[in-house]
């Protein structure tokens, strides 16, 4: 695993002083204010936040003009209305039709545009994952796919969300995963799958048991997607393997999960909450989310990529090629944001193992380069291509 643990030195946070905002506070107008979801202690904090948030946006030398009110509005997928998820869904089928950018010749593997975005996440995956790197570049690699989702394929909303702990309990019938043609598909059929075994860690804490799929999705939009790169991870005992020994041969197969309530389970509201509220600083917070499986804490990070697990979605490496990927993704992101409000004096320009000023990420086919530093505030970030708050 390249998410490796942290030894650089903490960053002291001081006590700063918050200044009061001057005009009518912001307020998000969550459509969720009741049912069916009540606002969870993540909500509501991340409202308090705002007001914080908004001071440092106004003593701010330069959001490139973007504002708490008019940057873009990402929701949770139970917000959104059924014919909003039904667009989204258009929009991601309409990318998985459209030619690649890659070259095919040198990699066989991608058949689309989605496909692109697939290959970015496995030939880049340092730029990635790199310890400093894995929010900010995560960061860029959501923008770059909801822009290429609106102007490629005309989706006129904004990449949706999973808050997690709404689904928690029962994952597998939530309106993402129930399977009807307004979620992002089904689980996947029952089949011998033998659950969750990662690199390197010894039973019995390496494994979260198998629940009840593990095959292909077999209902839903996805039903019918065909899964070609990877895996390069090591999956599934029974995942035909790659043609070719980088992953990046063309490999078509079905699109398998296993909604799994095991992993879930920490998911609740509870756990994010304190991962936010408890982290002083940026190397604690990633080391947090990243969690600690060789302790059996598997941190929500790796819960949520747990709890769809199959193919691809339990491949480090392939991963995205399940279309749920972003929704995880953006809630990381979410709660990142969230953690950056709690002091934005000291935490919007901070990175784990502070790298150098002049850092980048590369996402090539996807989004290019672009400098590490900034695309560290959601507000004005990535030379002002970014803004967008999550509601
Ligand atoms: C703030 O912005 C102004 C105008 O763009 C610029 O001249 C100045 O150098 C900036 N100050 C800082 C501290 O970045
Ligand atoms: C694609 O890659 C092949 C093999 O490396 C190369 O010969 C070809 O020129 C490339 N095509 C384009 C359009 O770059
Ligand atoms: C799909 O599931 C959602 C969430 O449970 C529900 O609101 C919607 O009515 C369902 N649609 C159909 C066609 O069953
Ligand atoms: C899947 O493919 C079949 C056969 O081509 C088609 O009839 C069906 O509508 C497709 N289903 C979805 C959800 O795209
Ligand atoms: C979090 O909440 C869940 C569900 O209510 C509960 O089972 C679990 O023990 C809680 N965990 C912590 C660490 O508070
Ligand atoms: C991808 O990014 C790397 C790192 O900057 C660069 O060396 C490589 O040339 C890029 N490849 C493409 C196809 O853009
Ligand atoms: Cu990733």
């Amino acid at each position: 695993m390249l998410l490796t643990h942290i030894s650089s030195g903490l960053v002291i946070l001081a006590a700063s002083v918050v200044g009061s905002p001057t005009s009518t506070p912001f307020s998000l107008n969550r459509r969720s204010d009741g049912f069916p979801y009540p606002l969870d202690d993540t909500d509501k904090l991340e409202e308090a936040s705002l007001a914080k948030f908004e001071a440092y946006l106004a003593k701010k030398n330069s959001t490139h003009g973007c504002t708490l009110q008019t940057a873009a509005k990402r929701q949770e997928w139970h917000d959104l209305s059924i014919a909003q998820r039904e667009e989204y869904i258009r929009a991601v089928i309409c990318l998985q039709s459209k030619p690649p950018k890659a070259n095919q010749t040198q990699y066989p593997g991608v058949m689309n545009r989605y496909d692109d975005f697939v290959l970015t996440h496995e030939t880049q995956a340092m730029h990635l994952h790199s310890t400093p790197h894995l929010f900010p570049a995560h960061r860029l690699y959501i923008w770059a796919y909801e822009k290429a989702l609106r102007e490629e394929c005309g989706y006129t909303g904004y990449q949706p969300y999973w808050n997690w702990g709404r689904t928690a309990a029962d994952p597998a019938n939530s309106a993402l995963f129930n399977g009807n043609m307004s979620s992002m598909g089904g689980n996947g059929v029952k089949a011998d799958y033998p659950g969750v075994m990662t690199m390197g860690f010894k039973k019995p804490y390496d494994i979260i048991p198998p629940d009840v799929g593990g095959g292909c999705v077999h209902e839903g939009p996805f039903k019918n997607m065909t899964v070609s790169l990877g895996p390069i991870g090591k999956v599934l005992t029974d995942i035909p393997p790659n043609p070719r020994a980088d992953g990046y041969g063309h490999n078509p197969r079905c699109l398998r999960r296993d909604v799994n309530r095991y992993a879930s389970a920490m998911l609740y509201d509870n756990y994010t909450y304190s991962l936010i509220t408890e982290a002083k600083d940026v190397d604690m917070f990633q080391k947090n989310m990243l969690g600690m499986p060789e302790k059996n804490d598997w941190g929500v990070h790796m819960s949520g990529h747990y709890t769809i697990g199959g193919d691809p979605g339990g491949d480090f490496y392939s991963s995205p090629g399940d279309p749920i990927f972003w929704f995880h993704h953006g809630m990381v992101d979410r709660i990142w944001w969230i953690w950056q409000m709690q002091d934005p004096e000291t935490r919007m320009d901070v990175l784990p193992e502070k790298p150098a000023r002049d850092d980048f990420v590369d996402l090539n086919w996807t989004a290019g380069r672009a400098n590490t530093w900034d695309l560290l505030d959601s507000i004005g970030g990535n030379g002002g291509d970014f803004c967008y708050i999550y509601v």
